[in-house]
């Protein structure tokens, strides 16, 4: 690796989206470096190629000391999590602004040639997602802003302070809008884990412990897009490297209803289930859905991973973590939803 080959810098990259980026950065001869507040026990992915370092992004100092010598910030890192988590710790998703804030001005002190800020379909206005046949959101539709309550709030806030890093100072700031992103080294358990995830565990725990009911969040009718990680990686990269400043959705547009969710999930299994809709857990939109016109038109590309075979390759790393831990599964385990809620 050439000395003068600027590094690239992965905010949060101790995390779920942000190890899969790092092993793909370092498959491209990369000089990469890996920042995040977890200790490195609690990291997803550790790449001993990469520059590994725990640093909490949220304090100004590190945030400079972590943009030297870069020319490549993909800023990932935030304090998030499925709906059992971002309903219930508003203050937390919000805090994530300084993180947001400071690496933009450690990226702007550094002569950071691309900045990358990971944004998310929680930025669009609730009142345009209250049918599961929702129509799917273009990126004009943030607009009246109504977003997610905290979590939403930050992400929009954030990407309008990138917007204006580039505008004010020359940052070359790009932003994309996340849709629920899924795959193996993600979160299942614990609370914070969305619902590809969630349902994949808790068919894993009945197929494993022989009791086939499952606690499913809501009447299950709830509809959503879900995006496999690896398209994620690969349509972050082409936004970073890409020319338009726009916010641009990334994200599946295969919408489908939680039940069919499950649906696919127990056919990968191989096990009928017995649902029990909790209509008390959180829920948060009735329906959401990519609308990948924007995409399609700059980058002539658009996720296409089908949720079939992302489930598969999810289901998979799942139930190996279930088992090869060799622990006894719980019966909570196909009911537990976010500790906060229980
Ligand atoms: N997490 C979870 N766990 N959700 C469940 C479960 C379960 O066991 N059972 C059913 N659901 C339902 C939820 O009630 C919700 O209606 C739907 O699945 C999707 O939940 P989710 O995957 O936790 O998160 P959302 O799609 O509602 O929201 C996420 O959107 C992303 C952007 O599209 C957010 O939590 C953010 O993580 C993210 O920005």
């Amino acid at each position: 690796m050439s000395s003068a080959t600027p590094t690239v810098l992965v905010a949060g990259g101790g995390g779920f989206i942000g190890g899969h980026l790092v092993a793909d950065l370092l498959r491209q001869g990369l000089d990469v470096r890996a920042v995040d507040r977890k200790p490195f026990a609690e990291w997803y992915q550790v790449h001993p190629d990469a520059d590994n370092r725990v640093a909490d992004l949220s304090e100004l100092r590190s945030a400079h000391s972590a943009s030297e010598g870069v020319g490549t910030v993909y800023n990932l890192a935030a304090d998030m999590g499925g709906m059992g988590f971002i309903e219930t710790n508003k203050a937390l998703c919000m805090l994530s602004v300084l993180t947001s804030t400071h690496l933009l001005v450690a990226a702007r002190d550094a002569g950071v040639e691309r900045f990358f800020y990971a944004s998310s379909a929680c930025v669009y206005a609730a009142g345009k997602q209250t049918s599961p046949d929702v129509t799917a959101l273009a990126e004009a539709d943030a607009y009246p802003a109504q977003a997610e309550d905290g979590y939403g709030w930050e992400k929009l806030f954030s990407e309008r302070m990138a917007r204006h890093f580039l505008e004010d100072f020359g940052l070359q700031t790009r932003t994309a809008r996340y849709h629920n992103v899924y795959g193996p080294h993600g979160t299942w358990q614990g609370g914070r884990e969305k619902a590809p995830a969630a349902i994949c565990r808790k068919v894993a725990a009945a197929k494993l412990s022989g009791d086939h009911s499952i606690e499913i969040w809501g009447d299950g009718l709830q509809t959503r897009s879900f995006m496999y990680v690896d398209d994620c990686v690969r349509g972050t990269q082409m936004i970073t490297a890409g020319e338009s400043p726009e916010p641009v959705n990334l994200g599946s547009s295969e919408l489908v209803s939680i039940n069919q969710l499950v649906d696919i999930v127990s056919g990968i299994a191989d096990i009928t289930v017995r649902r029990n809709h909790d209509l008390s857990a959180p829920q948060g939109v009735r329906g959401r859905n990519s609308d990948n016109t924007m995409i399609q038109d700059i980058y002539g590309w658009e996720p296409s991973i089908s949720l079939r075979s992302g489930l598969e390759r999810t289901y998979a790393w799942i139930y190996d973590q279930m088992t090869g831990s060799r622990v006894t599964v719980p019966a909570s385990w196909n009911t537990v939803h976010s500790p906060s809620h229980v």
